[in-house]
């Protein structure tokens, strides 16, 4: 990933936004403080064709917000002052709302949802906008963040059993750890690496939209997006950006730097979408995807697409969503892990 590019981009908010076109209809949710950020960001940079609904139970953060809806739940029982990290007060608010989400919902082809994992809102609530989602025929993409080491073993666990839920009501989920931030951005003040991630999270949605949504060289459709994010897995999203003269740099790049650990054996299907100047031919592209399945389970369903931008002359930008990944128990650090051998979820041990 280009650090530079997206750093520039979290503080200014210049990325450059092309117009979607709305078909099939995406919508964006952010749940809870962290949540509602990320679709901040978005509603900054633009997503034309996708609409954002900021849903938290603290008032006051919500005031704050950009987003197409703002929706205050659970009034009655947090009094507009937030879950204060009990993600079943979050659940309870939820569930009371659960007629208005449901019309909020209703008619999304995507049903993107973000939040932080590890407080109250995110955490509680998330779980029940993605069933809400799935259970009107959307295709539920999750993404959520797990928190830094340093916030402490609690959040950690809360996390932990907050993403297994969401998991489960979810067509795919892609985990991004907040420790990766430490590794990308350490000398950045909380706050602004925080935006980090919002921007990131802000633009994978960006890419997978108009991977589906824009005209491109090689099409990719909402059928493909469907069959690629089914089956209740753990995703990771993968970017490189660099000379279209070296594919191989790109994908080692992509590779080199999943948002949470992961291994990518037994990897079932991956989407991947490529961006280039005008001149990209066909053995840049097949390298590309060469690149990716080398690594995957030889069984692995993989859709790729490509569109050519003149902007991108010269450049070649690769994103991959890769569904089926098994998140390394590392991904939790502040909580000791024990790998279930059945399925990929990692348990907290509570000492
Ligand atoms: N990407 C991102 N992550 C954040 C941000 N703020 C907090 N987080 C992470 O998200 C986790 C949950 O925090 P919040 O989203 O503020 O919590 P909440 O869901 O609003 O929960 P309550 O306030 O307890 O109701 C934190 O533990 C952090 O790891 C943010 O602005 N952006
Ligand atoms: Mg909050």
């Amino acid at each position: 990933m280009d650090m530079e590019n997206m750093l520039k981009a979290a503080e200014t908010d210049s990325f450059a936004m092309e117009h979607l076109i709305s078909d099939p209809r995406t919508v964006v949710v952010g749940c809870g403080g962290a949540g509602n950020n990320s679709v901040d960001r978005l509603q900054r940079i633009g997503v034309w064709g996708a609409s954002t609904i900021a849903i938290n139970t603290d008032r006051a953060h919500l005031e704050r917000v950009h987003a197409d809806k703002r929706v205050l739940i659970g009034k009655k029982i947090t009094n507009g002052q937030g879950a204060g990290g009990h993600p079943e007060i979050a659940e309870r608010c939820a569930e009371e709302a659960r007629e208005e989400l449901e019309i909020l919902l209703r008619g999304a082809d995507i049903t993107f949802i973000t939040a932080g994992m590890g407080g109250g809102t995110g955490t509680g609530t998330a779980p029940i906008v993605a069933e809400v989602a799935k259970e009107l025929g959307s295709v539920v993409v999750s993404m959520a963040t797990i928190p830094f080491t340093a916030e402490g073993r609690l959040k950690g666990q809360r996390a932990s059993i907050g993403l297994e839920k969401l998991k489960r009501n979810s067509d795919s989920t892609i985990v991004l750890a907040n420790d990766k931030l430490l590794k990308m951005v350490p000398k950045m003040p909380v706050n602004r690496a925080f935006s980090v991630m919002d921007q990131m999270i802000s633009e994978v949605i960006k890419e997978i939209t108009e991977a589906v949504t824009q005209p491109s060289l090689v099409n990719l459709d909402f059928a493909d997006l469907r069959t690629v994010m089914a089956g209740n897995g753990a995703a990771t999203v993968l970017y490189g950006e660099n000379s279209a003269n070296d594919p191989h740099t790109v994908v080692a790049e992509a590779l080199d730097n999943p948002l949470v650990d992961v291994t990518y054996d037994g990897a079932t299907a991956a989407l991947i979408h490529m961006t280039s100047g005008p001149e990209l031919n066909l053995r840049t592209m097949n390298e590309v995807v060469r690149g990716f399945t080398e690594i995957m389970d030889p069984d692995a369903n993989v859709i790729w697409g490509a569109r050519t931008d003149p902007r991108f002359s010269g450049q070649l930008k690769v994103m991959a969503v890769m569904n089926g990944v098994q998140m390394s128990c590392g991904s939790f650090p502040s909580v000791q892990m024990e790998r279930m051998q059945t399925e990929m979820a990692c348990i907290p041990i509570v000492q």
